[in-house]
């Protein structure tokens, strides 16, 4: 009798042991790392937040399965500052030259630069960039499209990429893996120009309208690429051209392919889907199938790509320990440059949620997007967490999770939110600042909102924005008016003072 206890005993402890094991092993202090950047993604465009007429069930599951946070930003409301900033963990205005790239700049991130992929290599981590860049490729005498592409991702902390390398508007439209544009033909080089047409005879789309299957609204008339008229000049390179409907497919293809090779070591994967950017051109799968026109068919298509990245982690066993995270690198836009019947079909579809401006725009749904954090192993499911986020403190965070050391001057506006980003706390940061298309800058802290005096533009007539500019200080409370509908500004002057005086000594730092 007393053996068959003692056994027993030995066998409920051995028992205790092996799952705290396995639960160590699955919670382990090193989890694969995703961050799927999406891109022009509102606040309201996913069901999850509250106010989308368009489905999203891969991306709202991602939220029951993990975390959802109303008060994250991106930095910027435009797309190259905010991943210069989320990458270096500095803020993009501090630095000349880092607004919306053309397609031909060179890598905006300086080589001796801190990045959130080289400070991952340090903890042990593959690390690859998948799918839009647009911040950049070579040096000051440009990329070499013929030859070897660099500098770029590989230099500064990517161990893999496949790029597209600005934006799907832009040339060049072709893929580049590390250092090499896909499938180019060396009889047919690339010559790219965005100062003048490089074939005075090829076709424009200001031209040639009759050759295009999808028209300019604004800009967007020059080269044209697969029936679509881009920003930029090129000729050549014609087996290297992409097919934009074949993005999602590509993009997803290949993180299957990298992920699939990383079952050493833990991985760092910047997955930065293309969708739902113009030109809106879905797979012929998802053509059609929003019922909310082509910007409601990315739509669909960018969900089942969130939906590809969990099964392909789930087929692998890793999806248990990888920390996914989710959101866009600014605000919405309806019509950004092309006649994709956005504005027509928008219907009942509120991309903003509450909030008042959009991409490009100081106003609130500039930079403050879908931010949704799950990691199985370690998160509880289903929260939502109020606290204050930015994108920059992505860097002190991760290097706080691994143990890797942030030393002075790296990172520099980089706060550790670690225990915010694992929803173990709701104390958020202070402040945050958020930069608009033409860098005014406005100021969170708490409930209230200071927008600096800006002589720039009220509306972005193009996309219909409103801008946030005045030349006047403007201060909302955003707890009582998220719409920032009320300029509080005369009624509390030594709070704009105060604001005032903090954002000026932030921008000394
Ligand atoms: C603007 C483009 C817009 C978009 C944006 C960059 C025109 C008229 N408009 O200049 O279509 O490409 O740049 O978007 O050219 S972002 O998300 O990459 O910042
Ligand atoms: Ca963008």
């Amino acid at each position: 009798m007393k053996n068959r206890i003692y056994f027993l005993f030995l066998f409920i402890f051995v028992y205790a042991q092996l799952t705290a094991q396995t639960k160590q092993q699955k919670a382990g202090v090193k989890p694969n790392i995703i961050l799927i950047y999406t891109d022009d993604l509102g606040y309201g465009d996913v069901g999850a937040y509250g106010t989308s007429a368009i489905p999203t069930p891969n991306i709202d599951r991602l939220a029951k399965n993990g975390v959802r946070f109303t008060n994250a930003h991106a930095t910027s409301a435009t797309c190259t500052p905010s991943r210069f900033s989320l990458l270096t963990g500095k803020y993009a205005w501090r630095k000349e030259g880092t607004g919306i790239a053309p397609g031909d700049a060179t890598l905006l991130i300086p080589l001796n630069a801190t990045t959130i992929p080289a400070m991952l290599q340090k903890g042990g981590y593959h690390t690859a960039v998948i799918g839009k860049w647009h911040l950049g490729l070579g040096d000051a005498k440009g990329a070499d499209w013929n030859g070897k592409i660099t500098p770029g991702p590989l230099e500064i902390g990517f161990n893999y990429s496949f790029l597209i390398p600005a934006t799907g508007d832009r040339v060049p439209c072709v893929f580049v893996e590390n250092h090499h544009v896909v499938n180019l033909d060396k009889n047919d080089p690339i010559k790219v120009s965005y100062k003048e047409p490089v074939d005075p005879g090829a076709p424009t789309g200001k031209k040639n309208p009759e050759l295009l299957k999808l028209h300019p609204s604004h800009g967007h008339d020059m080269t044209i690429v697969n029936g679509i008229s881009r920003i930029g000049y090129m000729t050549g390179g014609n087996a290297a051209l992409w097919r934009d409907e074949d993005f999602a497919d590509m993009l997803v293809k290949k993180a299957n392919a990298y992920i699939t090779q990383q079952q050493k070591n833990p991985f760092f994967l910047y997955f930065s889907t293309h969708d739902i950017h113009v030109p809106r051109m879905a797979h012929e799968r998802f053509q059609g199938k929003s019922g909310f026109g082509p910007r409601g068919d990315v739509l669909l298509q960018l969900d089942w790509t969130v939906g590809q990245i969990e099964s392909i982690l789930k087929k692998n066993g890793m999806l248990e320990n990888t920390m996914i995270i989710f959101t866009s690198d600014n605000g919405q836009v309806i019509d950004d440059g092309y006649k994709d019947d956005a504005v027509e079909k928008l219907g009942n579809h509120k991309p903003n949620g509450i909030y008042r401006g959009g991409k490009y725009s100081a106003f609130e749904a500039g930079t403050r997007v879908p931010f949704i954090v799950s990691w199985p192993a370690k998160m509880k499911a289903g929260k939502v967490n109020d606290a204050l986020f930015s994108q920059v403190d992505l860097y002190a965070s991760l290097a706080n999770l691994l143990n890797v050391p942030v030393t002075e001057g790296q990172a520099p506006d980089s706060k550790n939110a670690l225990p915010v980003l694992l929803n173990q706390s709701a104390q958020s940061r202070e402040w945050l600042v958020e930069q608009s298309l033409n860098s005014t800058l406005s100021l969170l802290a708490g409930n209230w909102k200071y927008i600096e005096p800006s002589k720039g533009p009220k509306i972005n007539k193009d996309t219909n924005t409103e801008l946030g500019n005045s030349t006047e200080p403007q201060l909302y409370n955003l707890a009582d008016d998220p719409g920032e509908t009320k300029n509080l500004a005369a009624s509390f002057p030594e709070k704009v003072n105060e604001m005032k005086a903090l954002l000026e000594k932030i921008k000394q730092k």
